[in-house]
């Protein structure tokens, strides 16, 4: 599919330093050690309701990561899914009594609108689940010869017992697995499965549901699958960031690790599993099944994207949070301080500056800290000026590279 357009980076003077992130697998931070092509897999959205800020957040912090390596002197892979086709949208589709398949089109469309104002650098491959039907069938192909499936009734799944790393992503003791399975889409309790944690990975044709013909018969993609597929094709295996939102880490990208270890024998999947934190609204996670969204698109009517993405930046990525309207206006305060700030002739000099904020980025995201460094630098130069020529210039450059806000 087509991606969306990507905004110009400003190139800074020197070197960022490498990346430290939180690796959920590793249970710590540690340093990220790309090539000079950085991998990275972010799973996509759903495409059945408008993208909200819990959405945005997430993107966002990856967006951080892709920039983050960029300035380190790496060029980045980045690959990002929609899961264009699966029971939420379904659902959605036949309750309002729209096309499964235009109801996707056109959330997909507006997610790339909210994706360029928030200036979120694109995927060099966004993939439609629907797309690639085919290769997911070959991808459960090999898993089956390796004797890692069996059927129930049609459906093809995942034996958990040829995972024998299983669990090694989230960590969890398996009464959590089982209450999240349940929670996030998986079936534990149906009758006839060898293991309650073993996942759909083919859906066989039901009477009213899309289905693609395959040597599966015909069916369509489970959950999990796609992601594994869709990161194996564009980006290999050993690839250096999986990333998603925390609701991702059981089942998803734990399923996810034992598909690509088990399909190509090596161990991890991803170099490391990095999760942002879930944004919440009236003291629930926004989410798309229980309505509570404050949508990007609704906001960008009211004010500046910059200072949504300001927003969101006042939050380390990992925090779960609580969204309120006082916070947007706060991050529209401080964006037009920093659009005075940098708007002067002169401004107290600011290559410390810059030395300061990429250590705050590549400290596992310290986005807090960075925005205080140039609150800090903003009020020197609101205050008493300062002679330097190249700072306010120097200052907007490191603001839109680093954090993708553009004064
Ligand atoms: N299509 C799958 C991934 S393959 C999916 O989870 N789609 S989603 O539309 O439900 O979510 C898209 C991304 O946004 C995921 O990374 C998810 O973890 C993240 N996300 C969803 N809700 C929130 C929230 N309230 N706060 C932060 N991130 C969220
Ligand atoms: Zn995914």
């Amino acid at each position: 599919m087509r991606s969306w357009s990507a905004p110009k980076v400003p190139r800074l003077p020197g070197a960022g330093v490498p990346l430290r992130l939180f690796d959920t697998a590793a249970g710590e931070t540690g340093l990220t050690r790309p090539g000079p092509t950085a991998r990275m897999y972010v799973c996509g959205i759903t495409p059945y309701d408008a993208t909200h800020l819990g959405h945005a957040n997430t993107y966002l912090a990856f967006d951080l990561v892709n920039r983050a390596w960029r300035d380190a002197g790496h060029e980045v892979h980045y690959t990002q899914n929609a899961t264009d086709v699966d029971d939420p949208l379904l659902e959605r589709a036949e309750q309002t009594g729209v096309d499964w398949r235009e109801l996707a089109e056109r959330e997909i469309e507006l997610f790339r609108t909210d994706m360029e104002a928030l200036r979120i650098l694109p995927p060099r491959e966004y993939v439609g689940v629907t797309e690639v039907v085919d290769q997911v069938a070959e991808l459960i192909e090999l898993l089956r010869d390796k004797g890692a499936t069996y059927e129930l009734d049609g459906d093809v799944y995942f034996d958990v017992s040829a995972a024998p790393k299983f669990g090694a992503v989230s960590g969890y003791p398996e009464a959590l697995m089982l209450t999240l399975s349940r929670e996030r889409g998986g079936d534990p309790d149906r009758p006839g499965k060898k293991h309650p944690l073993d996942w759909l990975l083919w859906r066989a044709e039901r009477p009213g549901e899309p289905a693609w013909p395959s040597r599966l018969g015909r069916g369509r993609p489970g959950w999990h699958i796609e992601c594994t597929a869709i990161a194996l094709a564009n980006l290999g295996s050993g690839f250096d960031v999986a990333g998603g939102g925390s609701d991702l880490i059981f089942p998803h990208h734990e399923c996810g690790a034992h598909e690509g270890h088990v399909a190509c024998g090596e161990w991890p999947f991803a170099r490391a599993y990095v999760h942002a934190g879930m944004v919440a609204l009236d003291g629930e996670k926004m989410s798309k099944s229980k309505g509570n969204l404050v949508f990007v698109s609704r906001l960008r009517q009211q004010t500046d994207p910059m200072a949504i993405r300001l927003a969101l930046l006042a939050h380390h990525y990992r925090a779960d949070w609580e969204w309120t309207s006082g916070q947007l206006a706060s991050a529209e305060v401080r964006l037009a301080r920093w659009r005075s700030a940098t708007g002067l002739q002169t401004g107290p000099d600011a290559r410390g500056l810059l030395d300061e904020v990429r250590a705050r980025i590549a400290d596992d995201l310290d986005t807090p800290g960075a925005l205080a460094l140039i609150d800090d630098w903003a009020e020197r130069a609101l205050a008493d000026g300062g002679t330097d020529p190249g700072a306010p210039g120097l200052v907007r450059d490191l603001t839109d590279a680093l954090l993708g806000v553009r004064l």
